[in-house]
């Protein structure tokens, strides 16, 4: 059964109850022991602060939005568990008790030889194809993400995503959309050859392709192709527990496995792994690069001490070690997992029943509107995602990101022109533990209320945008009035 296609809602579908009782909604499994404030702004603040950003909402104060969904990765809450994991913390140079912890959980789950702790996803990325890539080498992928994609071209490698087709048409709904096309993948190696391939990679869950999982069958099909030509085979493995949810809910004779062991078999195709911990690790810094080749790994635990730290630390304090330890555990529970997935799509169907047009379905840790739905009159070019971020913004202090022609367009080097990406997407990300239902209701009538005047949102234009990464950066222009 598709757990995507059915009319799902945020009712347990086991009841803890007696025989006919009510169904009881799936609640928050934690109750909240420290709060932050928030701050709601005028309409004329957010307009003035938005104005003066640049209209890039990277540039803004955080403490001018609301309710910020700018990304779900190091803006977890962490439990009180994992605090006092940090307080544990040894900070020893060398052999701390920390990293033998965080060690032990890291191969309890990922089960690969080495692991190798870096301060974030990138670090692991950069140290990888920095090691095995170099000019003229392509990677492929179901879907790579920005700080990927940068970290194997500045490599000089060629990144290369293929996504299955419905993978790229966002009303389509499939229940492993994040699947690469192995047929693909397979003409691409007898196109460039498996010498020109120094590792292919899965991303679990596919960020930029909607948070979309990829299905235990596609991983083993992947891994077996690139096997059969030698190949290393890795993931990105930064939402791994989301992915592993989502086999367990949606693919054929994984349910009743815990997600531990359906990760622990995704992980057993691979030959290695990058991981930002601020995503599907529950804290706020870390992340790791791990792997079975011992030589890889000499050569990769060098470059750590070169520019990241020794390797039993790898960049990271010894508290941050413990507290991904912890996370790794708490990010497993079936509970925490019911909750995550379905709040997430709780989200999704409320915008759908608006009529928002939305990826579907929705993913595992955001919501993704589909701006070129949203707004079908402004043109690529005139980056309908980046006006629909703007207009969020200002309508209710909603921090979005735009994911489409600002994140991933690029200039043909033939022809000088500049290419749009193959989706117009506005991430929601939801932050893992951080949000209640009433927030989240509150953030479904901003977006209703820029849907109920969408004819009147005009495009946007770079006036100002750097070679890589522009997004982060870039300073805009609205080329409309905004209200
Ligand atoms: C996300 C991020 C972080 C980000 C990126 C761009 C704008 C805003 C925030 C980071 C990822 C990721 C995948 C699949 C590697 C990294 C890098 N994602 N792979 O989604 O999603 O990890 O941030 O720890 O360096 O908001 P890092």
């Amino acid at each position: 059964m598709n757990a995507a296609n059915s009319a799902d809602t945020r009712s347990a579908e086991r009841s803890v109850a007696g025989p006919g009782a009510r169904r009881r909604p799936i609640i928050e499994p934690f109750k909240i022991k420290v709060v932050e404030p928030i701050r709601l702004t005028t309409r004329q603040e957010r307009t003035t602060y938005l104005e003066a950003a640049g209209y890039n909402v990277f540039k803004l104060r955080a403490e001018d939005v609301l309710i910020d969904l700018l990304t779900d990765s190091g803006t977890s809450a962490m439990s009180a568990d994992q605090w006092a994991a940090v307080m544990r913390g040894d900070e020893a140079y060398a052999g701390s008790k920390s990293w033998y912890r965080f060690e032990a959980a890291v191969k309890d789950i990922f089960g690969f030889a080495h692991v190798i702790p870096t301060h974030q996803g990138r670090a692991a990325e950069r140290i990888l194809f920095s090691t095995v890539c170099r000019p003229g080498h392509v990677v492929p992928s179901n879907t790579h993400f920005d700080t990927t994609r940068a970290n194997i071209e500045a490599a000089g490698a060629e990144a290369v995503d293929m996504p299955i087709p419905e993978g790229l048409v966002p009303s389509r709904v499939h229940p492993f959309k994040g699947n690469m096309d192995v047929a693909a993948l397979e003409a691409l190696i007898a196109d460039v050859g498996a010498d020109r391939i120094p590792i292919c990679m899965l991303t679990v869950t596919n960020n930029t392709g909607g948070g979309q999982p990829v299905s235990m069958a596609n991983i083993r099909a992947v891994s077996e192709v690139c096997h059969a030509h030698g190949i290393p085979f890795y993931l990105d493995a930064c939402r791994f527990a989301e992915n592993a949810w989502f086999i367990k809910e949606r693919e054929e004779g994984f349910d009743h496995r815990s997600a531990r062991e359906i990760a622990r078999e995704m992980f057993s195709y691979a030959d290695g792994c990058t991981m930002s911990a601020k995503k599907d690790a529950l804290v706020n810094i870390g992340g790791f690069l791990a792997t079975n080749d011992t030589s890889l790994a000499r050569q990769e635990q060098n470059l750590l001490i070169l520019t990241e730290g020794f390797p039993t630390y790898g960049g990271l304090a010894g508290r941050d070690l413990e507290a991904i330890a912890v996370g790794l555990e708490e990010v497993l529970r079936e509970d925490y997992l019911t909750y995550r997935i379905a709040s997430v799509r709780w989200l999704g169907r409320h915008l759908t029943e608006g009529g928002v047009p939305i990826v579907q379905p929705p993913g595992g840790h955001a919501v993704y509107l589909d701006a070129a739905a949203f707004l079908p009159h402004v043109p690529p070019l005139q980056l309908p995602g980046q006006s629909l971020v703007a207009e969020l913004y200002v309508e209710g202090g909603v921090r979005g990101v735009e994911i489409g022609t600002v994140m991933f367009g690029h200039t043909d080097p033939d022809t000088g022109e500049e290419v749009p990406s193959r989706m117009e997407l506005v991430r929601l990300a939801i932050p893992r533990r951080v949000y209640t239902e009433s927030q989240i209701d509150y953030l479904v009538d901003v977006v209703l209320d820029v849907w109920d005047r969408r004819e009147a949102i005009g495009g946007f234009r770079f006036v100002e945008q750097t070679p890589v990464l522009r997004h982060f950066t870039a300073r805009f222009e609205p080329l409309y009035e905004m209200t």
